[in-house]
């Protein structure tokens, strides 16, 4: 028994030797090129984290390799040209981490290994280690993690509490989803007036929101900033739907009074067939799903965009009611943009609980190596708004639609 263990041993001894020196002699003719690559690699991973602090720059998108991949000859897998001034964009909370590294692992891997594009989070509490640790290692630009100034996230001055509790507890006895939060709330005011404005925000001119727990089923093979940009773009959207007409009973109201107080920011040309079917009298309830967005900052930051939110906030229906940001951004969008600012994204394909943008037109979906059912496309639905913005736009429908209808 021992003497066939020892004999063995030297077997094995000899066997671990002869790969050492063969993976020695072969690294070492490795050309260096690919030594520069993996350096190049692991200094795009480190990565940087930046707490709280605009205009920091460093690490990761820095260091973008250049040279073939010695083992198949092919450029890298990074796209060339020019960067956009532009990032992505996630409100969450600490425990939200494992939801949202499903969604940026599904960005990076469909689009932002390309790019590199910067990524912010902000959060009203504090971002935790483990929040920090997992999403700048999931991401190939760099991480940037704010903290909410208290100001964006409370009650303004203005709100009568007695009556917001009211609210709250009449739509609890309704059960009306999300009826009973303060937190959800103070979210969708602040995605519909403060998030383009946290200091982090300042240094971009573009954003792409990305929720927790969101898919995308195809391949993005081009700057979508940068299709924005040229295009002359504003606003994007993938998926359409009506609003819950509790949740916003006064909204138009609001608008209303807003269009009348400003007629000078509601511009010639715009959506508001979109959004009315009585020539804006009164709402129809259709919005763009503010879950997924990519847009432009510096129109959030203008003074039309902020006359209308304070309008808005003033009325109170954030506590009052219910307002969600999506109707808040679409109705800006259709009334203070031309319609041709307002793009759909068709060939970028999104899920967020419980809808489906899978891309009509079957060629679409193989060329970009969509992973979606077409059966669960969302767009040509009777409770989507997309077609209306195709008609508004004399857009033709995409190929197969009638089939998917
Ligand atoms: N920091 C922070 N983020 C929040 C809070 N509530 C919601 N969020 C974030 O705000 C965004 C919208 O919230 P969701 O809970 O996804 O709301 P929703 O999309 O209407 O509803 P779901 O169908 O549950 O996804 C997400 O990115 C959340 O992570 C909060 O209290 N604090
Ligand atoms: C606040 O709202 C309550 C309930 O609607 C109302 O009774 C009260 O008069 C309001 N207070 C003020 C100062 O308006
Ligand atoms: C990016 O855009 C912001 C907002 O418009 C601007 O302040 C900043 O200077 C821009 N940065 C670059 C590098 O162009
Ligand atoms: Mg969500």
């Amino acid at each position: 028994m021992a003497g066939s263990t020892r004999y063995l041993r030297y077997i094995v001894f000899a066997f671990i030797c002869l790969i050492v020196v063969f993976l020695f002699s072969s690294t070492s003719s490795v050309p260096s090129q690919a030594s520069n690559i993996i350096k190049d690699q692991t200094s795009r991973w480190r990565g940087s984290q930046v707490d709280d602090v605009s205009g920091a720059h460093t690490g990761k998108n820095d260091n973008k390799p250049t040279s073939p991949n010695p083992h198949t000859g092919l450029p890298p897998a990074v796209a060339s040209g020019p960067r956009m001034n532009a990032t992505f964009v996630t409100l969450a909370r600490n425990n939200d981490v494992w939801e949202i590294a499903r969604s940026i692992r599904q960005v990076e891997d469909r689009f932002n290994r390309k790019y590199n594009y910067d990524w912010v989070f902000l959060n009203d509490q504090p971002f935790d280690d483990t929040f920090k640790k997992v999403t700048s290692a999931l991401t190939s630009g760099n991480t940037k993690y704010g903290v909410i100034p208290e100001e964006h996230w409370s009650f303004p001055d203005f709100i009568n509490q007695t009556r917001a509790k009211n609210v709250r507890e009449d739509m609890a006895a309704r059960k009306i989803i999300y009826g009973d939060s303060v937190s959800y709330r103070h979210m969708c005011r602040y995605e519909s007036g403060f998030f383009f404005r946290h200091p982090l925000m300042l240094d971009y001119e573009w954003y792409w929101r990305v929720e927790p727990s969101i898919e995308l089923f195809c391949d993005i093979n081009y700057d979508t900033f940068k299709y924005m940009a040229d295009n002359n773009k504003k606003y994007s959207f993938v998926l359409s739907l009506y609003e819950y007409v509790e949740t916003i009973p006064t909204l138009w109201d609001s608008v209303k009074g807003f269009m009348k107080e400003h007629p000078e920011h509601v511009v010639e040309g715009n959506s508001m067939q979109f959004l009315s079917d009585d020539g804006g009298n009164t709402y129809n309830h259709c919005h763009f799903w503010s879950n997924f967005e990519i847009g432009n900052l510096n129109w959030l930051r203008s003074p039309a965009y902020i006359d209308y939110f304070n309008k808005l906030d003033r009325d109170g229906g954030f506590f009052y009611e219910r307002w969600g940001d999506a109707p808040v951004h679409s109705i800006a969008a259709g009334l203070m943009l031309k319609k041709e600012e307002i793009h759909f994204f068709n060939d970028i394909a999104y899920y967020h609980v419980p809808f489906t943008h899978c891309p009509t037109g079957e060629q679409t979906r193989l060329d970009l190596k969509c992973h979606c059912n077409p059966k669960e496309n969302f767009d040509w639905n009777g409770y989507s708004c997309t077609s209306r913005y195709f008609e508004l736009n004399s857009i033709t429908k995409p190929e197969g639609y009638e089939k998917e209808q």
